[in-house]
């Protein structure tokens, strides 16, 4: 799997003919309280936690579990919410690890 970020590409056709496509891969985020992937942090990731709970979605353990206790429950969703009321500061996250992302 491609590692999230945008990749771009250049084509070029004949002398002066060039065009570039750029490829955006969502995936596991690098902002920690992303869950949804879109890279911010806000209270759609709240609700996307909420829907991984129910089943509607599926979020990798390493991303939705915010609170590290090893699974994803109505705790990661109030701790996230925390998060974006400002009671708690971002080394509450424990998810995702930082430091792997090269694209940004
Ligand atoms: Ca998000
Ligand atoms: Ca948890």
């Amino acid at each position: 799997m491609v590692p999230a970020g945008t990749y771009d590409f250049t084509l070029t056709a004949g002398e002066n003919d060039t065009f570039t496509l750029s490829y955006v891969r969502k995936g596991a985020p690098e902002i920690k309280g992303d869950t949804n992937g879109d890279y911010v942090v806000n209270i759609k990731d709240a609700t996307y936690i909420q829907k991984a709970i129910a089943g509607l979605v599926d979020l990798d353990l390493s991303v939705g579990d915010l609170d590290g206790n090893g699974v994803i429950d109505i705790n990661d969703v109030t701790l996230l919410q925390k998060y974006l009321a400002k009671l708690v500061d971002e080394s509450a996250l424990k998810n995702p690890p930082q430091g792997e992302s090269e694209f940004f």
